[in-house]
């Protein structure tokens, strides 16, 4: 068994109905949760928008391999109304952050995803689920990486509406 953490963000519609959404239904499509962060409030980054988004990350124990999982995670996008054009507003974006502690750089997956390190709004809800996890690169611990952002503002921790 693999473990996965795996960032999602909705910035389009009701954004902790369509992350919980997502994250059942990558339970039922590929592993075992275990763990989800509380859901974060943030500004976009790196793109135009009015919409704030929610993030979280999860947690999941899974049988896939990382290219079918990152597969399933885009039928799921799919599923939920993601429209893929770069830089547009999204109903649900699932990013694998980790795998194991695999590292890898091919067309179609990099592993551990290249941005966790510069970005507060992973690594806020990372940090609620994973605090001692080591990045298999940079060896620091997620709290160690939020802490370097500190100064990086925009990311309000809130609570799940529904159970
Ligand atoms: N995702 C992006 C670009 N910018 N900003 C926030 N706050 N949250 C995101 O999930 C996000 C973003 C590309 O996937
Ligand atoms: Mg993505
Ligand atoms: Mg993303």
């Amino acid at each position: 068994m693999a473990q996965a953490f795996i960032g999602l963000g909705s910035n389009l519609g009701d954004g902790q109905n369509n992350l919980l959404a997502a994250w059942h239904r990558l339970q039922e499509e590929a592993g075992r949760a275990v763990a989800l962060s509380p859901p974060f409030l943030t500004e976009p980054v790196g793109m135009e928008s009015d919409q704030l988004f929610t993030n979280a990350v999860g947690l999941l124990e899974t049988r896939l391999t990382p290219q079918d999982l990152l597969d399933k995670m885009m039928g799921v996008e799919a599923e939920l109304g993601r429209d893929r054009q770069k830089g547009k507003d999204r109903t649900v974006d699932l990013d694998l952050l980790y795998y194991d502690d695999l590292v890898i750089n091919t067309a179609s997956l990099i592993l551990p995803h290249p941005e966790i390190a510069n970005r507060r709004f992973v690594l806020a809800p990372l940090a609620a689920v994973a605090p001692l996890h080591i990045h298999p690169v940079l060896r620091l611990t997620s709290l160690e990486m939020l802490q370097r952002l500190a100064r990086q503002t925009g990311v309000q921790q809130i609570t799940w509406e529904k159970t």
